[in-house]
């Protein structure tokens, strides 16, 4: 998979040199590219920003230095210099509060394209047009983190990157790890214990240490329901309840 992210800060992404996703990148199975958007402005200044029409404020991104930045990853994908056609369009990710929020079936999705771009806007946000522009070259995405404000799409886009990239077929190690975790089946994860089986007066679930794994297993889902029950009732009612077994029920 190849990435581009373009930023004014592209000193943010260096954690993507690190851990999973930074050996991905050593491995070749993720082509992670950051770009500095001050390098396609053309004024002396690399000027990015400037007052809004209309008033109000805070500096807004201009149009121009976007496009080329955009322009330039777009072709680079296609590796023939040409514009891609509708089929082969990289997706483009706007990180924005003002996007649709981010889940777990968002990263599987994304995890099967063949490029994907984040503009990472800052100040208070991108020239509309821009976005006008990039539709008739991406497939375009506003994307959220959730209902707060960052300063700035950089932080969301480690997120998104460490989410989405940890999904590429090879970038984690044991694929088994991906299926029981928090979000895979729409609840939330069993929780997990080691050695020392007392610790502190604390003893582990005497289940766990019965060799039972039938048991275990049934345990493990209680655990998930009740948990999401007291933490995230609000996934629960998207549940698919089919899902549930009689066992379940039960608890
Ligand atoms: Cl993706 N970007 C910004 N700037 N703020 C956010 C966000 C994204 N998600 C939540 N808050």
């Amino acid at each position: 998979m190849r990435i581009d992210v373009v930023s004014i800060f592209p000193e943010y992404l260096a954690a993507l040199d690190l851990s999973l996703i930074g050996k991905a990148r050593q491995d070749g199975l993720l082509d992670l590219n950051v770009h500095d958007l001050r390098d396609f402005t053309t004024d002396r200044h690399r000027t990015v920003d400037d007052t809004p029409y209309g008033g109000g404020a805070g500096m807004v991104m201009k149009a121009e230095p976007w496009a080329q930045a955009l322009g330039s990853v777009a072709e680079a994908g296609t590796g023939d210099g040409v514009t891609p056609d509708a089929e082969t369009r990289p997706v483009l990710i706007v990180p924005s509060p003002a996007g649709a929020v981010f889940t777990q079936a968002m990263a599987y999705e994304l995890a099967e394209e063949k490029h994907l771009v984040f503009a990472c806007g800052r100040y208070e946000g991108i020239d509309e047009r821009v976005l006008e522009w990039a539709d008739e070259r991406f497939d375009v995405r506003p994307v959220s983190l959730g209902d707060y404000v960052l300063n700035g799409g950089e932080v969301a886009v480690l997120a998104m990157v460490e989410a989405i990239g940890r999904l590429v077929p090879g970038v984690v190690g044991n694929p088994e790890s991906l299926v029981e975790e928090s979000h895979s089946d729409g609840l939330l994860e069993y929780p997990v214990y080691t050695k020392p089986s007392s610790w502190r007066d604390r003893n582990v679930p005497d289940i766990l240490l019965s060799g039972n794994h039938g048991k275990i297993a049934q345990w493990r889902r209680e655990q998930q329901l009740q948990r999401t029950a007291a933490r995230r009732p609000d996934l629960l009612e998207k549940f698919d309840v089919s899902q549930l077994t009689k066992a379940d029920k039960a608890a």
